[in-house]
Order: C-alpha cells, then structure tokens, then sequence
C-alpha cells in the first residue's frame, strides 16, 4: 500500500497567492498518485456543468455561465479522491483485522482506495468478511426489526443526492422516528436556527448575482481558499470593481489575502495577484458578537450625531420602523456596552472596528459572508443573529447586493432539509407525508448529533445506520464516543472509502460500498441522474458518467430500498422497487410533497444555473411569528461560553488545504506553510515565551471544561503562528478527544469547535 510519510515536518511561511501555480501542481501530483490517466481530464471537464456532474467537495454555486474548467484544486481533488483507481477489497480485510487498522491514520485508512464488496463484521476473526447483498439487507432488516424504533438512529452525511436523502427521511418516518442527525448538525444548525427566527428562512438570501451588485462585504469565520475556492473568483471581480471586503478571522488566512486566478493565462505568465480584504481583523476566536456590538456602537453614536446636526441619518430608520422589532432595546444594550470589554474580549482595538464600521456606513449594499467560525460556538445562533443586526441596520437584507450568505458545507446539505432530513417535526410536512404513503408519522421531536451521541455512550441508542459520512470521527467527545460504540446491537456504514467508523464494531456490523456521484448509475430504466442544492438554494440536475469502481456497487436509492423493504410492512403506496428502476418517479414524488419548491422538478432538473428555489425574505416577506424581521438583544458578549482563566487557552479545530473533513487527502496545508505532518500546535510566539515553551517541543493538551472528564491528546508540535494571543490552533479531526459531547452552541446543538477550553501540559 501507498503510505504517505507524515514525519519530517515542516513550517515555513508561505509567500504564495490562493490558487496560482500551487494549485496547478497540487492537481497535478495527486492524479498519479490516484493510479489516474485521461479519463480523469474527461470527467473533470464535466465537472459542475449543465448535464455535468455536481462536483462532490463544497456547496458553493454552480453559475450558468461557467468558467471552460468549472472546478477549483480541491474540487479536482475530490474527484480524483473517488475516480481512484485504488481499491480495498475482501483480500485487504482478510489481511487486516480492525485491531490492527484502528492504529492506521485516516489518510492511510481511504487513500487504500474504493471499497469494493458488501462485508460483514466477524467477531471470531476481528476481520471484515465478502457476504451478498441479499444475506446483508436480510439480516439488517431482522436485527433492526427486534429493537424499539426509537433507540435506532439514521445519520446522513450531506453529500447524499435529494432522491436518496428523500426516500431515506420517509424509511426512519415509516419505521417509526425521525433520528435524522445529518452533518448539518455540526455545522450550519447554527444558521438554521438563527436565521429562521430572525427572517423567517433557515437559509442566506443572496444568490450569486448579488457579488455584482454589493458594494461592500463582512467576511466572517470562512476560509475561502481551502473550503469554498471557487468564490475566489466572485471575490475577485468584486475587488476590480472595488467594492470594500472587510474580514474577521483570528487567522490570516491566504485566500481572503491574495488570489491568483489558475484560469487566467495571463494573471498565471504575470503572477499578477489580486489581493482580497481590503481590511484584516485577527480577533480572538469566539469574540464576533463583541466585534460587531463595536461596529454597532460607532453606527448608533454616529446616527446620534446626526440627528442632532441635521445631518444625513447613518441607520435606515424607514426599513427599522416598518420590517423590523427589537430595535429600541437592541440599541440601549449596544449603548451601554463599555469599550474596555469589547477591546479585552476581541483583542483589536476601538480604532480598528471604527474603520470597519465607516465603510459599512459607506456601503449601499453590504454582504455578509460566514462559516464555522461563526457557528461553531457555544453562542453560535446568537453569533449568526448578531451578523443579521449589523445587516438590518441598514436594510441590507432583501435588496440586491445584500444579505446573510452562509457557506454551506457538504455539496447536498442544505437539500437533505429541503426534503426531510431533520430531527424537527415543524420542518417536515408530516401531514402531506401521511396522506401520500398511507401512515402515521412520528410527531415526537428526534434525536440530533449531540443526542445522539448522549444516547451511544449511555446505552439508549443501540443501532446507528450512517448513509456516508464518518460520524464517529467527526462528533466530539472521541474517547468516550470508541469506548460506547462496540456496545450498539447494529452498526450499519454505508461508504465509498473505509473510514476510522468502520473499525468500530457493534454486535452486528455491515459495511456497504456504494456508487459515487460521479459514477454511472443504471437502473432498470437506464441511466439515472441525481439532483442536488447548493448554498444559495438553487437545485441542479447531476449525471455520472465514470465506469463505477466496482460491479458488486449499488447506488444510495438503491441500499436505502433495500433496507426500507426489509424493515417496513408492504405499502402498496410506496414502490421502493419502482423509485429505484427510474429516479425520475422519486422526483414525481418529492415534487407531490413539496410542489412550491419542485414544481416541474423532472423537467426543469437540467436547468443552467440551477433552479432557484426562491426566499421570502429575499423579498423582505418575514415569517417569523412577528411578521417581522426580528433584533436579538445580545446576552453576553463573548461567544465561547467559558471565562478566561489562566493557563486556559480557547482552542479552534481547524481544517487543512489538504482534506475534506475527515477525508485527508495528504499532509500539506501549503496556504499554511505546514507540511509533513498534522500534529501542529499554532501558539502566538509571546504565548510560547510566556508559557516556558519552546518552538518544537512536543506537549499535550487536556480539555478544561471542568466536567471533570479526563481529555488528552499527547504528541503535539509547538508551533509559533500568527494566531491571537490566548488562542490555540490544531486540526480536526484529530482535535476531536478535547471536545467534550456538552460543549455546543446551546440554541442548535452545533459542537463548539471553534472555541474549546484547555490546558498546556508539557
Ligand atoms: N476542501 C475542503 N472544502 C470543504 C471542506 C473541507 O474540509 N475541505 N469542508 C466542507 C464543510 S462540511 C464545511 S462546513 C465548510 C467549512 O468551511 P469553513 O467554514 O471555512 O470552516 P473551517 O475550515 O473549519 O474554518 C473556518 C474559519 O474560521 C476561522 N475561525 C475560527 N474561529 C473563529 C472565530 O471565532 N471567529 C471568526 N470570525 N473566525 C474564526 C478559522 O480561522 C477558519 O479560517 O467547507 C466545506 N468545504
Ligand atoms: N472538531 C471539529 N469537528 C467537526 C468540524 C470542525 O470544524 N471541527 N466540522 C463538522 C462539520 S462542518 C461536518 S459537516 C462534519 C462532517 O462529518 P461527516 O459528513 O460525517 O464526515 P466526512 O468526513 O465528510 O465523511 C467522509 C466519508 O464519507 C464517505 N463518502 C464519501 N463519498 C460518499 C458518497 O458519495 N456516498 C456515501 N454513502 N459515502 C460517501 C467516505 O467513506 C468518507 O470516508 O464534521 C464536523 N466535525
Ligand atoms: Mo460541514
């Protein structure tokens, strides 16, 4: 097997752009080592485009007008990830039993390549051994059927396509719970919730038509270079028209700082550069709600003062007084914040959050732009509604130009909820559900991540079926969370590559290897296309094209059926065998459920662009119970849900430019200038001295969340870094140990990430 070495680390700055020539060599090292030729060129050709396949990395919008290579290095590389033509297949487990793999990284554990059978977990051997898809629907069904409905629980990774995630929903309703935790839970909830009770929409309001009418941009808590490159390009034509970028983020991180274009011969012959923010705001993790009650601050005092000279007012006091509630006692706890602790807790200084409120004063239209350093807090909703209080100031919502732009994650996310995937009863129409299938749904709320979590360790869950994804690496509280998970009665992976989840056993234990997206998927009726929404809520047709990477493959629709046969009563009003033959007919069906969203849903699938789902508050049309869009008063001012003490730092778990959540897909985060290993320590230079520490020396790091509990990772690399002071930078998901399974954004369950509380040990 190929094992990339991750000793001999490495950290130098890097003085490169975000794209540029780096990301052309990137792409270039990773197709051979895939074992890839020009196939792969073929596919990547079709990536993203009109009756293309819908790229399997982030969310982030697929234009009409797309660019002659509409992917991005990471895009590229995930698909290089999945046309691999490596496989792991029944020899390599006959030659590994899971003991011996638990002590594999992650990298090593997907790079073995695509898996290419249905296994069954043996005991006896510790092996995972070939069964027929028969014998494994067969038995999962029996073993699923013996437990309560309510202690079994669906995860969803959201890459799953709207056809799969729909049928999915309605199997765990059928059977009698909505446990649908998916990977939203983790990540955008905080946003879900937020925006719904502040605008009526669990979603942003701008689509990307609104980069060419903004004039300034908030840029909050997202690292665009790694996570959603193909922004780079919308950034940039803004930045040629001028329009102001102003960013939160206590990293510097390259892409919001300089950009070459790897499409544009001449900015790659001229390494012409485009630099991004205009402003560089390093605050302290946790601390956005405090920076933007300053920028709050200068915009009231501001409009004070210009009521009283007469002047021109700062605020829109037409769009306050007639769209939204909460204003006059949002303002009175703004006034009464002390500067003193908006400066201790952001770390910057009054003059910097004063030259950001000026050109947000200036701005006609403002966006703004966030991600999991928004959400992934303790007071994560209330961190997404303070970014809505800065925008209603000046009506920037609902105009174009304007309006919250949540980054989504997962290429399918945001569409799992759109068509079911939730633990909430008030997001799902259970009714139009129980009138087209004949049964009566759950009304009793399901279990999220963190509960579900709660559940494994203390015995109440006792099967988990993950429809892709890695759960058990990605959910906090890793001790805790490998220790209970060999106690489950049925542990079921349905996969593409082996994951750190799969060496954990329940009683019984399937892995099912499933078609990727970019693969072809025949069906009785043919070849089938999927569809899928991306993060501004427009939903595109996707058709895989790439010889599948194993014939023993079954596509999701199609694992998900034969599950749902096995555990479900007949219903002549569900036709799993039908929905399978032909993907078109669970379209007919989604669009029966939802007919405002999916209306002509078959016909219009392969429209340029996507089809725009549409958003009332993009209208200014609110539906919150006010009527209104609504203020939040902030409570505290600090985000991270701990007090500063000494010796305790605020940790943020970070993603590297060389992985896909858990997927890594190598040891070099180049916009970093880490390579060679992921076992980094970030610490500001000053933090080091002070601590009695030394560049390189390796430590530990315990959690201090003072439950306690006993949390520690060993092995780490001191590295000094430019990070605020009294914050700490590691990698996710390796960082996972130190989170404890209670640390989350209190209103949406979210893991606080972003903010975890814990100690040095030398
Ligand atoms: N290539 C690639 N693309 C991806 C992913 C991937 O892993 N790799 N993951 C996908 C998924 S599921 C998601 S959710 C998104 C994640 O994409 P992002 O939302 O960018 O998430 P992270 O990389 O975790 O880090 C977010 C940024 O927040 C900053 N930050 C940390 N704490 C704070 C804070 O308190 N305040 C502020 N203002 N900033 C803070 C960090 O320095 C970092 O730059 O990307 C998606 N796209
Ligand atoms: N500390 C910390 N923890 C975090 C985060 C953080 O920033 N910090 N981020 C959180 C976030 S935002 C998210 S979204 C979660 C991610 O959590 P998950 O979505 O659960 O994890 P992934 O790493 O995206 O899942 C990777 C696996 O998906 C499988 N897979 C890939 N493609 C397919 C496919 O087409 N079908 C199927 N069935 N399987 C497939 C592969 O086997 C692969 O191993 O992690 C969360 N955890
Ligand atoms: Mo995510």
């Amino acid at each position: 097997m190929t094992k990339q070495r991750s000793d001999e680390p490495e950290v130098k700055p890097f003085k490169g752009p975000a794209g540029g020539w780096g990301s052309v060599r990137s792409l270039a090292d990773i197709l051979p080592r895939e074992h890839l030729g020009p196939e792969a060129y073929r596919e990547l050709a079709r990536q993203n485009k009109p009756d293309g396949f819908m790229c399997v990395s982030c969310a982030w919008p697929k234009p009409a007008d797309h660019h002659p290579a509409e992917f991005c290095e990471e895009g590229a590389k995930a698909t290089a990830w999945e046309l691999t033509r490596l496989r792991t297949t029944p020899e390599f487990f006959a030659e590994h039993t899971l003991a011996e793999l638990r002590g594999w990284k992650d990298y090593d554990l997907e790079q073995h390549g695509r898996l290419t059978h249905p296994m069954r977990y043996d005991p006896g051997t510790d092996k995972y051994v070939a069964v027929s898809w028969d014998e494994a629907f067969d038995e999962i069904g029996r073993e699923l059927k013996r437990l309560d409905p309510k202690s079994v629980v669906f995860y969803s990774s959201g890459r799953t396509s709207l056809e799969a995630s729909y049928m999915y929903g309605l199997m765990a309703r059928m059977f009698g719970n909505q446990n649908l935790p998916d990977s939203s839970n983790m990540c955008h909830e905080s946003t879900s919730v937020g925006l719904k009770a502040a605008l009526g929409v669990p979603v942003g309001t701008t689509q990307l038509k609104d980069f060419k009418e903004t004039d300034a941009i908030f840029f909050f808590g997202q690292n665009v270079g790694s996570n959603a490159p193909r922004m780079l390009h919308d950034l940039r034509d803004c930045r040629k028209r001028g329009v102001e970028i102003v960013t939160f983020n206590p990293l510097k991180e390259r892409g919001l700082e300089r950009f070459t274009d790897p499409q544009n011969p001449v900015e790659m012959a001229t390494l012409k550069e485009t630099a991004i923010s205009t402003q560089y705001h390093q605050l302290r993790a946790g601390s956005d709600i405090a920076a933007i009650i300053g920028i709050c601050k200068f915009l009231i005092d501001w409009d004070d003062l210009a009521k009283a000279d007469d002047d021109l007012p700062v605020l829109d006091h037409d769009f306050i007084a007639q769209h939204t509630k909460g204003f006059d006692e949002f303002a009175a706890a703004i006034r009464k914040t002390e500067w003193a602790d908006i400066e201790r807790e952001t770390g910057l200084a009054r003059e910097e959050l004063e030259a950001s409120a000026r050109i947000y004063a200036k701005a006609k239209a403002v966006m703004a732009i966030y991600g999991m350093g928004i959400t992934q807090h303790v007071k994560g909703v209330e961190s997404v509604r303070m970014i809505v209080n800065l925008l209603l100031l000046r009506g920037n919502v609902g105009k174009p130009g304007a309006g919250p732009t949540p980054v989504r994650g997962h290429s399918n996310v945001q569409g799992q909820r759109t068509v079911g995937i939730t633990e909430k009863t008030e997001l799902v129409p259970v009714e139009k559900l129980e009138a087209q299938y004949g049964f009566k749904a759950p009304r009793e709320k399901g279990l999220d991540t963190v509960e579900t979590c709660r559940g494994v360790i203390d015995g109440s869950v006792r099967a988990v079926v993950g429809l892709g994804g890695n759960f058990l690496r990605a959910v906090p509280e890793t001790g805790a969370m490998e220790e209970a998970w060999p106690r489950l009665d049925v542990s079921v992976q349905i996969a593409t590559k082996l994951n750190r989840n799969h060496l954990f056993a329940g009683r019984v234990t399937y892995l099912l290897p499933c078609l990727g997206r970019i693969e072809q998927d025949v069906q009785a009726s043919g070849p089938q296309a999927v569809s899928t929404e991306d993060s501004t809520s427009c939903i595109h047709g996707s058709r895989g094209k790439a010889k599948p990477a194993s014939p023993y493959l079954l596509s999701e629709p199609a694992i998900v059926a034969g599950i749902a046969k096995r555990i479900l009563d007949d219903n002549p009003k569900v036709d799993w065998d039908g929905w399978v033959a032909d993907y078109s007919t669970i379209r007919d069906a989604i669009e029966d459920t939802y007919p405002a969203i999916f209306k002509d849903y078959n016909k219009r699938l392969f429209t340029p662009g996507g089809v725009w789902k549409g958003n009332k508050a993009s209208e200014r049309i609110w539906e919150t119970p006010s009527k209104r869009a609504e203020f939040l008063t902030p409570g505290e001012i600090s985000a991270t849900g701990f007090k500063d003490a000494d010796g305790r730092y605020r940790l943020i778990t970070l993603r590297s430019n060389d992985q896909f959540n858990t997927t890594i897909y190598g040891y070099h985060d180049r916009f970093r200038g880490i390579k060679g290993t992921r076992d980094v320590l970030l610490m500001h230079e000053t933090d080091i001295a002070a601590a009695g520490l030394a560049e390189g020396q390796i430590v530990a790091l315990e959690s201090d969340a003072g439950d306690g509990v006993q949390r520690r990772r060993d092995g780490m690399i001191v590295t000094p870094y430019d990070i605020p002071r009294g914050c700490l930078g590691a990698y996710y998901p390796e960082a996972n140990v130190l989170i404890p399974v209670e640390h989350h954004a209190e209103k949406s369950h979210v893991p606080a990430a972003k903010s975890v509380p814990v100690r040095i040990r030398p």
